[in-house]
């Protein structure tokens, strides 16, 4: 699905701003026809949780409505209009004054509707967005409602972070030619010294394609006619972790020689293979160094923010990580496109987190049911589950920087039921993109031996916390514990390993001379012994320490105002790990020639 952008034949409003705001109920009902009858304002974009001062929009669970006046800008006669949502967590409906023009179930993942025939150059209209918020056994993530004896929903989630809701990412207007370009789909390859890229674009009606490829200078290094085939860049500058190269590929579209339509595609080009235990970028072993991380934030909760953008990548580049996990959904897309200009290389993950009822009734005092049954994880939350991964691919597929598709985050694999629900969501992956290797993200209580899909997948992706929930403040039993497992994994499948997680949760500026869990020494203590660990295996081939930054979560009797494994603070202050962390990975760093980032301008 194409990011909007301003072209030659095409025009962009961002709508962001405060929009007007209520909590769905008997008096706000239809909204959409009036105006909404509210003296509550929200930012677009932001969850919309923690910038009211009130409980009840905190913890509401279902309905909210957004609606503002929008002007579409007289010279878009004889456009076609749309309206993009980037993300309305966790379902969104989209309303042209009284009109319904758009429906959809996910939270991260855009979607947008063409309300041409509803609006006119010039003239206002009325843009209401309704977004829920309710998770149930059948939406990815999943989760459960409960009404309480006083009649309140409550909404239970089997996921460690706080289920922020609402426009979290821009709104859009846009403009676009009716014959135009629909997708753009981009597969890099090398041969010798030139770059081959192999491109396929969807239009929307019969016209003449022409793909230019212009070099970062906008030199014109290739060029190719049709809607497919493959442009040689010769002597290609690649896209390299650490070094990030992009080429523009401008496509035109033509009919009777006039031009139409005209979008512009950032390419990197570059491979990844998976070889043995090796994970190769570029024909050269890659080691991950970095984080799996959040989007959260004080405040806007998981609204996108381009300060704490560039912040955040800052600070991975002060501690010399040169890649990330977006766990455990996908970013905004502002984060992969910094991500392509910037040289770090992106794990992408659906949403499908909390598919493991084990995990809930154990730690989160949750349902005891299995994971797999009609009530549970069902055919319908396959579907959905399928939807999510084919909406990631569609999103994300042309971005340099994501190097594996990671379909699920600690899904229950220890049960046999696992395999059929996986098998098909593993083809579908291939099929949609046979060019990235496939992960999920492996839980311990699906330990090697006990695990029924990691044969399925090509990187074995562990979360352990051997010392932490396990051997708590006992690191020498941890280092034994961790190191045996790691061997078993490697010993059965061969494969390169990654760790996605492993942490402590660590209060800033608690301290002590002793082992004692919680503290800044234990947290760098604690990554020490698993690096001592993953140095003595072979097949590993990287390192996300959980968490980038403490997080917000639900509140429960083990979090105190959310998860504290941050190597920094919510507010993004460094704790004591960050700089044994930095002194690693910038060693790292060197010995596999990767700079920590680039500074090819940005776009
Ligand atoms: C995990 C989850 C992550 C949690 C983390 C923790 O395994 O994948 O979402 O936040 O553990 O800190 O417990």
């Amino acid at each position: 699905m194409l990011k909007p952008r301003s072209t030659a034949t095409r025009e962009l409003v961002r709508l962001d701003g405060l929009w007007r705001f209520a909590l769905d109920s008997d008096e706000v009902r239809s909204p959409w026809g009036a105006t909404l009858d509210t003296a509550l304002e929200a930012p677009v974009p932001s969850s919309y949780n923690d910038v009211f001062a009130d409980a009840a929009i905190r913890d509401h669970v279902g309905w909210v409505w957004y609606q503002r006046t929008v002007r579409v800008p007289r010279g878009w006669a004889g456009e076609r209009v749309f309206v993009r949502v980037d993300a309305a967590t966790h379902e969104g409906r989209v309303y042209i004054d009284d009109q319904l023009v758009a429906e959809h179930v996910g939270g991260y993942t855009p979607f947008e509707a063409d309300i041409t025939d509803l609006v006119a150059p010039g003239q206002e209209f009325r843009l209401t967005i309704g977004v829920n918020n309710e998770l149930t056994n059948t939406t990815i993530p999943p989760g459960a409602i409960t009404v309480d004896a006083q009649g309140r929903k409550k909404q239970q989630y089997f996921h460690d972070f706080y289920n922020y809701a609402g426009l979290a990412r821009s709104v859009w207007l846009y403009s676009a030619p009716a014959v135009r370009v629909d997708d753009v789909t981009v597969v890099t390859d090398v041969d010798g010294a030139d770059g081959l890229v192999r491109y396929d674009v969807a239009l929307t009606a019969d016209a003449d394609v022409t793909v230019r490829i212009e070099d970062a200078d906008g030199a014109e290094v290739g060029v190719a006619e049709g809607a497919n085939g493959v442009v040689r860049i010769a002597d290609v500058h690649l896209w390299q972790p650490g070094a990030a190269y992009l080429y523009d590929l401008v496509v035109e579209v033509r009919q009777d020689g006039d031009l139409v339509d005209t979008y512009t595609q950032a390419v990197g080009v570059r491979t990844v293979e998976v070889r043995g235990n090796q994970f190769l970028i570029n024909g050269e072993p890659f080691y991950f160094t970095g984080f799996g991380r959040h989007e959260d934030t004080a405040v806007r909760g998981k609204g996108h923010d381009d300060a704490y953008l560039v912040h955040d990548f800052a600070l991975m580049t002060w501690i010399g990580a040169n890649s990330f996990r977006t766990s455990h959904y996908p970013y905004a897309e502002e984060v992969l496109e910094y991500a392509d200009r910037h040289g770090f290389v992106v794990i992408d993950e659906t949403a499908a987190v909390g598919l493991n009822y084990s995990v809930v009734s154990g730690f989160l005092g949750g349902p005891t049911v299995p994971t797999f049954g009609p009530d549970s994880v069902n055919d319908q939350t396959q579907a959905a589950h399928a939807q999510a991964i084919r909406e990631l691919i569609a999103r994300d597929k042309n971005h340099p920087s994501v190097v594996m598709w990671s379909i699920a985050n600690e899904p229950d694999t220890a049960v046999d039921e696992a395999r059929a629900y996986f098998e098909p969501l593993v083809a579908l992956t291939r099929e949609l993109d046979p060019t990235r290797p496939v992960t999920f993200v492996n839980v311990m209580l699906a330990p090697v031996g006990v695990d029924k899909v990691s044969d399925l997948f090509d990187v074995l992706c562990l979360n352990r916390y051997y010392g932490w929930y396990i051997n708590t403040g006992d690191l020498e039993a941890a280092e034994a514990n961790l190191e045996a497992e790691l061997r078993g994994w490697e010993q059965m499948y061969g494969k390169p390993m990654l760790m996605t997680e492993y942490g402590a949760d660590t209060i800033a500026g608690y301290h002590s001379v002793l082992d004692q869990p919680w503290t800044e020494e234990y947290q760098a203590a604690y990554l020490d012994m698993n690096h001592r660990v993953f140095d003595r295996i072979a097949s590993f081939v990287g390192e996300h320490v959980w968490n980038f930054a403490d997080f917000q979560t639900a509140t429960g009797i083990i979090r105190v105002d959310g998860n504290k494994k941050g190597v920094f603070t919510r507010d993004r202050k460094p704790k004591a790990a960050a700089h044994a962390l930095r002194s690693r990975w910038t060693a790292i760093g060197k010995e596999h020639g990767q700079p920590a980032s680039v500074t090819q301008g940005a776009s």
